[in-house]
């Protein structure tokens, strides 16, 4: 059994969809960030770095988004979320899961938090944020360019997810991933799952639907 604690839109919408993909049951518990709830010490207990998600699996608590992705994808093989041990296909996936969760996802990070950065100029961090995101979605719309449906095989996995989650992120940015239009037809084909609706209605979400 599952515990998600969550807030609408954040990083926690990655194992939410998956846990939805893969038909677990779980529960779902917000986490107020306006309001510091990702600070309360209760909260701190489960998660010490102070931010969303965190998953309790059978009361253990976990965190990061991109390790929770896979700890779903391995706990429901018959979900096919991750492709198998020992294929080359298991190799690419490792590989861009990797650099989804060590570079892309940090840029957006101090897009959205440039304070991370320290005594920085905020705006000399977002600047150089933005660049290391769109050099990355260049790069992705190039590598859809070949008519693949999906980043490795012929089904969805934890990656095109995760992938689907940053583009939806930079929706208010000055050049939102859907203006590449490789990525564009990508983030059409995976919101059309029935996933992304079930999310969008136990979330509460509008924006980019
Ligand atoms: N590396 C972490 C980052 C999570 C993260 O940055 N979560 C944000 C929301 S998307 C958060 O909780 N922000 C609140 C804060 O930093 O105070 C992960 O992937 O789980």
């Amino acid at each position: 059994m599952y515990t998600l604690y969550y807030s609408p839109g954040a990083a926690s919408m990655l194992p939410h969809l998956l846990l939805i993909e893969a038909q677990a049951p779980y529960e779902l518990r917000p986490v107020d960030l306006a309001a510091g709830g990702q600070r309360d010490p209760e909260y701190l207990k489960l998660n010490p770095n102070g931010v969303v998600p965190t998953l309790l699996v059978n009361e253990a608590p976990y965190y990061e988004a991109a390790a929770l992705a896979q700890l779903i994808a391995e706990n429901h093989p018959e979900a096919a979320l991750a492709p198998p041990l020992g294929t080359a296909r298991r190799a690419t996936y490792l590989q861009w899961m990797t650099h989804l969760a060590n570079t892309l996802q940090p840029a957006y990070r101090l897009w959205f938090y440039p304070g991370d950065a320290g005594a920085v100029d905020p705006d000399a961090v977002k600047a150089a944020a933005r660049q290391k995101i769109e050099t990355i979605w260049e790069r992705i719309d190039a590598l859809l360019s070949d008519g693949r449906a999906y980043f490795v095989g012929d089904g969805p996995t934890a990656l095109d997810f995760y992938a689907l989650m940053l583009m939806r992120w930079s929706r208010n940015m000055p050049r939102p991933a859907t203006e590449w239009p490789h990525l564009k037809a990508f983030a059409e084909r995976m919101k059309a799952r029935p996933s992304w609706k079930t999310l969008y209605e136990r979330e509460g979400l509008t924006e980019w639907a």
